[in-house]
């Protein structure tokens, strides 16, 4: 009477075989589950040996339960080796390479027009000047008043104001500083004023808000000698000695006698700035003896100053918050 075990190495074979076809641990169990489990072919023999001659159970039981154990093994040794194999896949996906070098954040870095304004404040304080600031609301008393522009003066019409409610404007320029800080000392004393000023204004070298720094200086027997001097020593510190600045004689209320000066840039000139010798009734108006004493102001743009240095060629660039252009500087 055939007992079955007849093919268990055949099934023992197979099962091996499949044992070893399975590429995951689920593959694997589920090979093992149909030679191994309930219904599987190997425990179906198992169940067999009942109706055997009970002359064949003992042999044929040991037979099948031993090609069961095999079975199992051999499940066991290759579950071992896909587990090893996951882990080792699992590693390489969260592999830390710690010699790798690290991620650098970007860093920012000082705006141009700052660069260039503590430069040149810097070239002021070697030469003994003290900063004063002033505010950017200012009074139409310290923006144009005092500085010798009355309510009528044509000469506001130069400067394209943006006035605020109650008598103010944004400053139009630094010279209101000038009052402030003369008005209440007696010279001598020389001070700059760096800060932002307003106008309604705006192309490729002018812009509605822009930097300007104002220089001035009090003393008894203060020339435009001095003045001129004291210009060309900056704007060479500041844009090298190939520089070319030139003077031309101008009007401002608050300077007599006046004049612009310009940079050479890019084959042409630019406007840099305004200067002159302290107008008297400037001085008289802060409380200083105009017969005693003179004093020379200055004040140019320093975006102006940044556009050359950094070979800008429009002022809107400085502002525009483009950080692939600001980057480049
Ligand atoms: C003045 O503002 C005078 N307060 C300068 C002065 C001070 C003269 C002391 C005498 C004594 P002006 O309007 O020319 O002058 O402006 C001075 C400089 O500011 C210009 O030469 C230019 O470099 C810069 N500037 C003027 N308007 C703009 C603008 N919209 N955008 C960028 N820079 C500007």
């Amino acid at each position: 009477m055939p007992t079955g075990v007849e093919n268990l190495g055949q099934l023992e074979s197979q099962a091996r075989a499949a044992l070893e076809a399975a590429q995951s641990v689920q593959a694997l169990t589920e090979a093992r589950a149909r030679f191994l489990g309930r219904k599987g072919s190997i425990s179906s023999l198992l169940r067999g040996i009942g109706a055997l001659d009970p002359a064949e159970r003992g042999r044929v039981g040991q037979a099948v339960n031993a090609s069961k154990q095999r079975i199992d093994e051999h499940f066991q040794a290759r579950r071992r080796v896909l587990e090893a194999a996951d882990q080792a896949r699992a590693m390489e996906r969260q592999a830390l390479d710690v010699t790798l070098p690290g991620l650098v954040p970007p860093r920012g870095h000082l705006h141009p027009v700052t660069l260039i304004e503590r430069e040149m404040t810097q070239f002021f304080s070697n030469l003994g000047f003290s900063i004063e600031l002033g505010p950017e609301v200012e009074t139409e008393y310290y923006n144009f008043e005092a500085l010798n522009i009355p309510a009528d003066h044509p000469s506001r019409d130069m400067q394209d104001t943006f006035f605020v409610e109650g008598g103010h404007v944004l400053r139009t320029h630094t010279s209101p500083v000038q009052i402030r800080a003369m008005s209440g000392r007696q010279p001598p004393f020389r001070f700059i004023a760096p800060g932002r000023v307003f106008r309604h204004d705006s192309d490729a070298t002018h812009y509605p808000m822009f930097h300007q720094l104002e220089g001035f200086l009090v003393d008894e027997r203060v020339t435009f000698g001095d003045l001129k001097g004291v210009l060309y020593a900056f704007a060479h510190q500041l844009m090298g000695p190939e520089v070319k600045l030139r003077f031309r004689a101008h009007f401002f209320p608050f300077t007599e006698p006046s004049a612009e000066m310009d940079f050479s840039w890019r084959g042409d000139w630019l406007e840099w700035g305004g200067c002159g010798m302290i107008h008297p009734r400037v001085l008289e108006n802060c409380g200083i003896d105009s017969e005693r004493y003179q004093g020379f102001a200055f004040g140019m743009g320093i975006d102006r100053t940044a556009m050359l240095r950094f070979g800008i060629p429009n002022i809107h660039l400085l502002f525009d918050g483009d950080v692939r252009v600001l980057e480049q500087i």
